[in-house]
């Protein structure tokens, strides 16, 4: 097999590249692990930037989203009882779309079979050859048989514990991490949501979140021991734990129903240098991390497609190589000031281990500022809408 760019995961990064590719003329086939049902049925991200609304325009595959999608003009933050607005529309002139993951995911796949794109689902032991040389390649086993696909370029888009990164030898590569000492408990609910925009909540007990999918599509998270399973959790004791932690107004509206999903994620703050080797490129959670406060995880995948898609492009129509000598360089400018702000947010809104009276008076004097300062809420809106790509 030959393909111009060979795509080594399909979740949204390596769906999405292959597409605006696609538009482009050039070449693609991807490579996934899991089947498609597994890929679909995982709950994630839910808040799209504008520049990853407009990269789906690009893509040929934003008409469900601009049709079921909630744009969002700011947010609401809480701290124990008291809550506040921060309005993005007004401070920045942009917003943010609600619009799920999964359904990013959907909308790129069902577009791929329409154009009758490759993805092969099922593939194991995928490695990538020669990737220092100008004709790397792709072996992976699939359906018994071993098999070989040769390409121009390879696109690592294999999320956290792909084999990508680690193709970058270690004597260049530099891992920066922090772990958090504690993960999120999520839950979807067929439940209206409890207000009409999203609620970020510091109390005395912990971090709660309360999103949503649509109208009758509710998402909230609580910040739980990292010790915990989702079984420990039952849903009386996730929805009691929930009203604890958010203002009574929103408790009195919450309608509460049976989970159908319930799962706990750790947060980390992750990234690899470089995002390059060679002629592989790594896009999104196969280069870097961010805790899931700041809504980033799939905007910063969505902004490094962004570069490698506009650097590809240049190659193969003029062969010009300025995107793609700098790619690594620009994605990082950008994922640093995400892993930034989502480590700010984590750090305002949740309960730490350590934490002592004084760390929890500085935690309430920041959220005051917030409260009460234009341009600290400027700050945040302009980070949580997305800095320019
Ligand atoms: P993904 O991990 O989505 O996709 C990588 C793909 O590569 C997967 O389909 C995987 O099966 C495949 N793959 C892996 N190894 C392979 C191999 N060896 N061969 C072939 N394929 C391979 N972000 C937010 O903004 N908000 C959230 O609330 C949020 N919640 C999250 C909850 C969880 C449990 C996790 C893990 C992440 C969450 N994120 C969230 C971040 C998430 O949305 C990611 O940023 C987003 O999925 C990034 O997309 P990809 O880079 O495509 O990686
Ligand atoms: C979600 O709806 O899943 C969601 C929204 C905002 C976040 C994290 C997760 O910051």
């Amino acid at each position: 097999m030959r393909t111009q760019v060979a795509i080594i995961g399909g979740g949204p990064a390596g769906l999405l590249l292959s597409q605006l590719l696609h538009q482009a003329g050039i070449d693609t086939v991807v490579l996934e692990r899991r089947s498609r049902d597994y890929v679909l049925s995982r709950i994630r991200a839910g808040v799209l930037e504008t520049g990853l609304v407009e990269l789906m325009q690009a893509a040929g595959v934003s008409e469900r989203m601009e049709r079921d999608g909630f744009v969002h003009d700011g947010t609401l933050i809480a701290n124990g009882n008291e809550q506040f607005r921060v309005d993005f529309k007004a401070l920045t002139g942009n917003h943010v779309m609600v619009y799920g993951q999964t359904e990013v995911t959907r909308d790129l796949y069902e577009a791929r079979d329409a154009a009758g794109c490759v993805t092969l689902h099922d593939c194991s032991g995928v490695k990538p050859h020669d990737l220092d040389t100008d004709a790397p390649y792709v072996t992976f086993l699939r359906e018994g048989a071993v098999h070989r696909l040769d390409c121009d370029f390879v696109a690592g888009c294999d999320g956290f514990h792909g084999p990508c990164r680690q193709e970058i030898p270690q004597s260049v590569r530099r891992e920066f991490e922090k772990v958090y000492p504690f993960g999120w408990l999520g839950v979807l609910s067929e439940t209206p949501p409890v207000d009409d925009e999203l609620i970020y909540s510091n109390s005395g007990r912990g971090f709660a979140l309360c999103s949503m999918r649509n109208a009758n599509l509710s998402r909230y998270y609580i910040q739980c021991q990292l010790s915990d399973s989702p079984d420990d959790w039952t849903d009386d004791m996730f929805w009691d734990e929930l009203r604890r932690r958010i203002p009574e107004e929103a408790t009195a509206r919450l309608e509460t129903g049976p989970s159908i999903e319930k799962s706990i994620a750790p947060l980390r703050s992750f990234v690899c240098e470089p995002m390059q080797w060679g002629r592989m490129f790594l896009c999104g959670d196969a280069a870097h991390i961010v805790p899931p406060t700041g809504a980033k995880g799939l905007n910063t995948a969505a902004s490094d497609v962004n570069y490698l898609w506009r650097a590809l492009v240049a190659w193969y129509s003029d062969g010009e190589r300025g995107g793609i000598d700098t790619y690594s360089e620009t994605a990082l400018a950008r994922i640093w000031k995400a892993e930034r702000f989502s480590w700010w947010m984590t750090t305002l809104l949740h309960r730490f281990p350590e934490q002592n009276d004084f760390d929890i008076r500085m935690q309430d004097a920041d959220i005051a500022y917030l409260r009460d300062s234009t341009a600290a809420q400027t700050a945040m809106a302009e980070n949580y809408v997305g800095l320019p790509y």
